[in-house]
């Protein structure tokens, strides 16, 4: 049965389908959250363990996985070591081999998995609605921001469990904030709830963390305050157009491969346009991912061709094939910044010109680990290439997992995607509730 990876449900990309909210985003739980936010009701029919359980025997029937023989866990179980995913290649430009085609390692069920399991309940998911792929992005998403969260709970933790939050446990979780690539701004914003909070009351540890989880979450879901819809999947039966642009070097083209592959897989259509014509590799590249993630690549094999034309011609494509989901791959460098500027004008013009029925998405790709230095780029993009949307890629690497508060809240816009390695399975949508939880969560507590 097909995943749809938008979605995040299987089947669910029907002809005309309306989506309804999104499984992987919770019921908003706004100002009541004194009480931890976390929905409980996992722990107490029968507890994560018999959820996790459940879940492997639904994975298993749909797909034989090779099951590695772990203790059962229990509740007293000190953490093992954190999922490790499978060794990746070296950083390449221009990827030659094929990271994706190492198989997945065989799946335990151990305390990574009991993690992703829980995030994943607390989301109100089923057990046997859940797809292998999405506890493994878990586990791996919980890995890239390990460095982070290390850093971030433990001293959080100390922080709060002092006692009643004071002024001086305030300021210090403001330092860590800021420490963690947040950005002075969001910082202000998370500080100002959290001490409103505490005029109201005194929290005790675990109800302070909760709280602050909830405050990081409200911060990242607010454009969906702001008129941005909460669901992102391409329409099905209709053209759709994504415009992938961003400073050289953030993973645009890598981006446009996972992407590829995330809509070839959740059943629709796919083409990719080649508009980086001003590297002289880049059209190469952008075919290698194609083939990896088996989708056509339109390309004009002409030196110097203006990239404007390729888009036209891949439009006329996708349009006469029925085509869902067009991916646009654009220059992350030209002659001068102006220059390049301009071209992304001119391609959104020709966009809106030749496909003014189709929906169009214009993505900005940044870099986490440049951390506030990718906002300022970002300001230069935002005027020419009308963004709707961002995605976060690199959050493997050195990033502080908190500029995606910094993002969202010095650009106003969602994260739509978020990458965290250099395989093809190493980009998903964007969820805050599991991204607070990746950046916040103590190790799991399992209830059997
Ligand atoms: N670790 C890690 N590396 C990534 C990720 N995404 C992309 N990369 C790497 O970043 C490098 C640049 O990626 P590209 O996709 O070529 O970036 P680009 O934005 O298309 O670059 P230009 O075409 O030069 O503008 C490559 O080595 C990628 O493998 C990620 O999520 N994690
Ligand atoms: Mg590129």
């Amino acid at each position: 049965m097909v995943f749809n990876w938008f979605r995040r449900k299987f089947g669910g990309g029907g002809e005309g389908e309306e989506p309804t909210e999104t499984a992987a985003s919770p019921a908003p739980e706004p100002e009541s959250a004194t009480a931890p936010p976390e929905p409980e009701a996992q722990k107490t029919e029968g507890g994560i363990l018999n959820w996790a359980k459940t879940a492997l025997q639904s994975i298993q029937s749909r797909e034989p996985v090779a099951v590695t023989e772990t203790a059962t866990p229990d509740a007293e179980a000190t953490p093992v070591a954190e999922f490790a995913p499978p060794p990746q290649e070296a950083p390449s430009p221009e990827p030659t081999d094929a990271p994706e085609t190492v198989e997945a390692a065989p799946i335990a069920l151990d305390e990574g998995f009991l993690w992703s399991a829980e995030v994943l309940a607390a989301q109100g998911r089923r057990p046997e609605e859940v797809d292998l792929e999405e506890i493994t992005w878990l586990q791996r998403l919980r890995q890239g921001l390990g460095k982070t969260r290390r850093g971030l709970v433990h001293q959080l933790r100390s922080i709060v469990g002092q006692g009643p939050l004071g002024r001086d446990a305030v300021e210090e979780i403001e330092m860590l904030l800021l420490q963690s690539d947040v950005g002075v701004k969001a910082t202000d914003q998370i500080i100002a709830a959290l001490q409103a909070k505490i005029r109201q009351e005194t929290l005790p540890a675990d109800q302070a963390i909760a709280y602050l989880k909830q405050i990081l979450r409200d911060t990242l879901d607010a454009p969906f305050q702001q008129g941005y819809a909460q669901d992102f999947a391409p329409k099905k039966g209709r053209l759709n157009i994504w415009l992938i642009t961003g400073v050289n070097g953030v993973g645009k083209t890598t981006t446009i491969g996972k992407l590829a592959h995330i809509a070839s897989q959740s059943g629709y259509r796919c083409l990719i346009a080649a508009a980086d014509t001003f590297r002289a590799a880049a059209t190469e590249q952008v075919k290698v991912w194609g083939q990896r993630s088996h989708v056509e690549v339109i390309a004009n094999p002409g030196k110097n061709t203006d990239p404007a034309a390729v888009v036209f011609d891949a439009i006329g494509a996708a349009e006469a094939r029925g085509t869902e989901l067009l991916l646009v791959d654009t220059a992350g460098r030209l002659q001068n910044k102006a220059n390049l500027m301009e071209e992304l004008k001119k391609i959104r013009r020709i966009i809106d010109k030749k496909a003014s029925n189709a929906t169009v998405e214009s993505l900005l790709v940044l870099d986490a680990t440049l951390g506030q230095n990718g906002l300022r780029q970002a300001q230069v993009f935002a005027e020419a290439a009308q963004l709707t949307g961002v995605i976060l890629t690199k959050l493997d690497g050195t990033a502080k997992g908190g500029v995606a508060l910094a993002v969202v809240q010095e650009l106003g816009l969602p994260i739509r995607f978020v990458g965290a390695g250099e395989g093809i399975k190493d980009l998903r949508p964007f969820s805050s509730f599991e991204f607070v939880e990746a950046l916040l969560s103590s190790d799991v507590e399992v209830a059997a």
